[in-house]
């Protein structure tokens, strides 16, 4: 499947950085910063990337941490189909900016706005916020909505 990349990251407040997806994929969503890899790239490379392109903050593939991934796949729109691959950071240098694809915002954890967010997030964000690595399988309707869903036990790099 498309191996895909969203990370977020943490400030020394406890906020957690979210961005508002300006067009697109998830458009008129919050949502971590990522996106597809490009050839060539490891899927943390890709992440490093993505979140410079979207935020204008670098932060390197080696300090992104690996939270695990989601298999997500949507009826109709199998081209949509991704592995998303989860990583945290909890330090950065340089400002995050509004940018021509996301607009960037800290959000406290006890704030964050799951309702202007993925539907699968409540299900596996809380525990990524807890520290947990997770690995999840989520099916979208044509409707747009969860049909089904799965948490997968197992192994997780
Ligand atoms: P390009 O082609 O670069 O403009 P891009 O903006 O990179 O596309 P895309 O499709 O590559 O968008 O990335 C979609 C982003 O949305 C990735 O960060 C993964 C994330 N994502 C996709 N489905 C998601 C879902 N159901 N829940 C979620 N994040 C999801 O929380």
């Amino acid at each position: 499947m498309r191996q895909s990349t969203l990370v977020f990251v943490f400030n020394p407040k406890n906020q957690i950085l979210l961005a508002m997806k300006k067009r697109g994929f998830g458009k008129d969503k919050w949502n971590g910063a990522g996106g597809k890899l490009e050839p060539g790239e490891t899927i943390a490379q890709a992440a490093s990337r993505e979140l410079f392109e979207e935020t204008s903050v670098r932060i390197g593939p080696a300090a992104l941490e690996s939270r695990g991934v989601l298999h997500f796949h949507f009826d109709g729109n199998p081209d949509w189909d991704q592995d998303v691959n989860v990583f945290v950071s909890y330090g950065y240098d340089g400002e995050f900016e509004e940018t021509e694809e996301m607009k960037p915002q800290w959000f406290d954890i006890g704030d964050i706005p799951y309702d202007a967010m993925w539907e699968d997030d409540p299900y596996w964000l809380p525990r990524v916020l807890e520290g947990e690595s997770v690995e999840f399988e989520f099916f979208f309707g044509r409707d747009g909505h969860i049909e089904e869903y799965a948490e997968v036990y197992g192994e997780i790099g």
